[in-house]
């Protein structure tokens, strides 16, 4: 049997804030640090080792795997990063508030951008600001292949493609694997993994800082998967993630 983890990072400011966030590159919250560090201590308590880790390349899922290898006095093993591990672009809603698009948008349309399979968000303009394209970090990538907003499936193409390249056969070699990523990378990878349809998507939230545990077999699919951590504790942190819209709240 192999296996994988995968684990969203801890909570950051925009998520404290209930803005949506995508590429915006922001940092955790003190609370975000704490959720890493346990994270990191839960695995320790469960026995697990790694031999090579990914992020993202922003810098909460960066941090969030730093603090969990620190716990894990697992610092030293290799770490690589990549764009195609980034949360899916949110395109022009990124810095806006989920309640206030909520209130202006209504919550149904809000639900739908954040959890539908093929609605896109409103696009960014090129010449925005906040492109990708004209970020310094993204400049050896071509420019076309670079998001301006993404529908949960562009994700899953672009994460699913660098799942099956790069960390399957990581895998497959028995390498032990960590991967940080963000909400929704994560939902494009477990619909990538279980071919998941678009009724079960809507309601999967992914809690911030919490270990999910893959067991996979010989094909790489999976037998089950779990989260490490107290259930109530799971459940109410996913049902915050998915109240993080609603007006009433
Ligand atoms: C959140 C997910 O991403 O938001 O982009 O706003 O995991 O990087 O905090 P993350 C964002 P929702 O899709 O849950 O609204």
């Amino acid at each position: 049997m192999y296996q994988v983890v995968l684990v969203r990072h801890g909570e950051s400011v925009y998520n404290r804030q209930n803005l949506f966030t995508g590429w915006t590159d922001v940092d955790l919250t003190e609370q975000g640090t704490h959720e890493a560090i346990e994270a990191g201590r839960i695995l320790k308590e469960a026995g697990y080792t790694f031999d090579l880790a990914f992020s993202s390349v922003l810098k909460r899922s960066i941090r969030t795997l730093y603090h969990i290898l620190d716990e894990l006095d697992h610092l030293w093993i290799p770490v690589q990063k990549s764009w195609k591990l980034n949360e899916r672009h949110y395109g022009a809603l990124q810095g806006l508030s989920k309640v206030d698009s909520a209130v202006e948008y209504g919550e149904e349309q809000v639900h739908i951008w954040r959890r539908s399979l093929t609605v896109r968000p409103p696009m960014l303009d090129e010449q925005d600001e906040r492109s990708p394209r004209r970020e310094e970090r993204y400049r050896h990538i071509k420019p076309e292949e670079l998001p301006l907003g993404e529908s949960l499936e562009d994700t899953v193409h672009r994460v699913g493609e660098f799942w099956k390249q790069r960390i399957v056969p990581l895998i497959l070699k028995k390498d032990r694997v960590i991967i940080s990523a963000h909400g929704n990378t994560l939902r494009a990878l477990i619909k990538y993994m279980e071919n998941l349809d678009e009724a079960a998507l809507l309601d999967l939230n992914i809690p911030t800082g919490i270990p999910l545990v893959y067991e996979l077999d010989d094909h790489i699919d999976p037998i089950r998967r779990f989260y490490l951590g107290d259930p109530s504790h799971v459940e109410a942190k996913k049902q915050a993630v998915a109240n993080q819209s609603k007006v009433t709240e």
